[in-house]
């Protein structure tokens, strides 16, 4: 069943702007038969839904396969990034797992970005590679190197751009191109951009992956996860493992994500705006080394940033220049920052990815990419920026 489009554009109107999406589309009061006119879209909780005749089932038959709050979200993320089609899932790794690797079989083999979100490294090489499926990894800030990593028994290339957590982008287009040569899926991990920033399918992608627990959600009370595709064969196929394998969005989160999603434009502006203040006070402090941040003119892919994102997005990474113990010391006397996992809500929250987010990569593996012990990541808030610098500077005061 094709994902519908509400509420059904104006024949002739221009195509409406993002923030105007982002409030209405999917949750037009009267596009379905039956509505009370809710302005927001109600949370159904019904796992079941009658029909009147054996034969003949409604629209929605069980609340895994369908449910019309996770349907009103699925509309909204697939107009957002400008996709035909969105699936929504209890968790961006579910997502990934339960319906995209779920693609693959053994003896299939993945091309992915060196640098990754450490649990779906985790998830390749602990769970995937059990089952045959193998992957390498490639620094896909170069398109020739990872070309050079595909073979015969290639099936899909796995990036994230900006990635987690050393900020590294790729080409999202040249790597479009590999795949269209290759006959390859090209997933995009758009978590860290939202498509408020960065619209992978436009540059070619063929699956846009969400964490909805970060800047869709908004408020980290959300765990969730999306994909998002144009293409009919590939949805089919993404919606049959959905149903299949069950790890559906439930309703509550729905329905938090409709309401995050509605504010993701003003948020996504403010969090730039706070990450460049962060970034610039970071890069004169001189108990910080480099500072990894795309929407800096010092990053060394600013130029690429600006040519396929509208945006830099609110996650930046920096190295103290110290001591193990010294960042440990550092994250520790933060007052306003919270030394939390997750990124993209509206509080700011700051970790060491070595101890806390890509714990679970091995040291040399961590090493050989970069991902030092005084290797800070940052996902700055929509606090009053001020207060944030004044926090930084007090704890770097050491
Ligand atoms: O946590 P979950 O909703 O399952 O999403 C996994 C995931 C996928 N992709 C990216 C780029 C991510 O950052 C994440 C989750 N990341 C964190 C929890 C983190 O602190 O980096």
């Amino acid at each position: 069943m094709a994902t519908p489009s509400y509420p059904p554009p104006l024949a002739g109107a221009p195509a409406q702007g993002f923030a105007t999406r982002a409030i209405h589309a999917g949750e037009a009061p009267y596009f379905r038969e039956g509505s009370a006119g809710d302005v927001a879209a109600p949370i159904h909780l019904a796992t079941t839904y009658a029909r009147q005749k054996v034969a003949q089932p409604g629209r929605y038959e069980y609340v895994r396969s369908q449910n019309p709050t996770r349907e009103a979200l699925e509309v909204k993320l697939a107009s957002l990034e400008n996709a035909r089609y969105g699936l929504a899932f209890s968790s961006g790794l579910a997502a990934e797992t339960t319906a995209l690797l779920a693609l693959l079989k053994a003896g299939d083999h993945i091309v992915a970005f060196d640098d990754l979100y450490g649990g779906t490294k985790r998830l390749f090489e602990h769970v995937f590679a059990r089952f045959g499926i193998e992957t390498s990894y490639v620094d896909a800030t170069s398109a020739p190197l990872a070309e050079k990593a595909v073979k015969p028994s290639t099936k899909m290339l796995w990036v994230e751009s900006p990635t987690n957590p050393l900020m590294k982008l790729c080409d999202i287009r040249a790597m479009a191109e590999i795949a269209r040569q290759h006959g390859l899926i090209l997933v995009v991990d758009n978590t860290f951009l939202s498509p408020y920033f960065q619209k992978p399918l436009d540059l070619g992608a063929d699956v846009v992956v969400h964490s909805i627990t970060k800047y869709l959600g908004g408020h980290s009370d959300v765990l969730g996860g999306a994909l998002l595709v144009n293409s009919d064969a590939l949805y089919e196929r993404l919606q049959y493992h959905q149903n299949s394998a069950g790890a559906v969005l439930p309703p509550f989160d729905a329905y938090l994500t409709l309401r995050g999603i509605k504010t993701l434009a003003v948020r996504m502006e403010q969090h730039q705006k706070n990450a460049l203040a962060v970034a610039r006070f970071l890069e004169c402090h001189h108990r910080v080394s480099r500072v990894l941040y795309p929407g800096a003119e010092s990053h060394p892919q600013h130029d690429l940033a600006k040519a396929q994102a509208s945006g830099f997005g609110g996650v930046l990474a920096f190295d103290i220049r110290g001591t193990a113990a010294h960042a440990e010391a550092f994250l520790e006397r933060l007052r306003l920052f919270t030394l939390a996992e997750s990124l993209g809500g509206v509080e700011s929250l700051i970790e060491q990815p070595s101890q806390m987010t890509h714990a679970s990569l091995e040291k040399a593996e961590r090493e050989k990419i970069g991902i030092s012990d005084t290797l800070i990541r940052v996902s700055v808030g929509i606090e009053d920026p001020a207060d944030l610098i004044a926090d930084l500077e007090q704890a770097l005061d050491f």
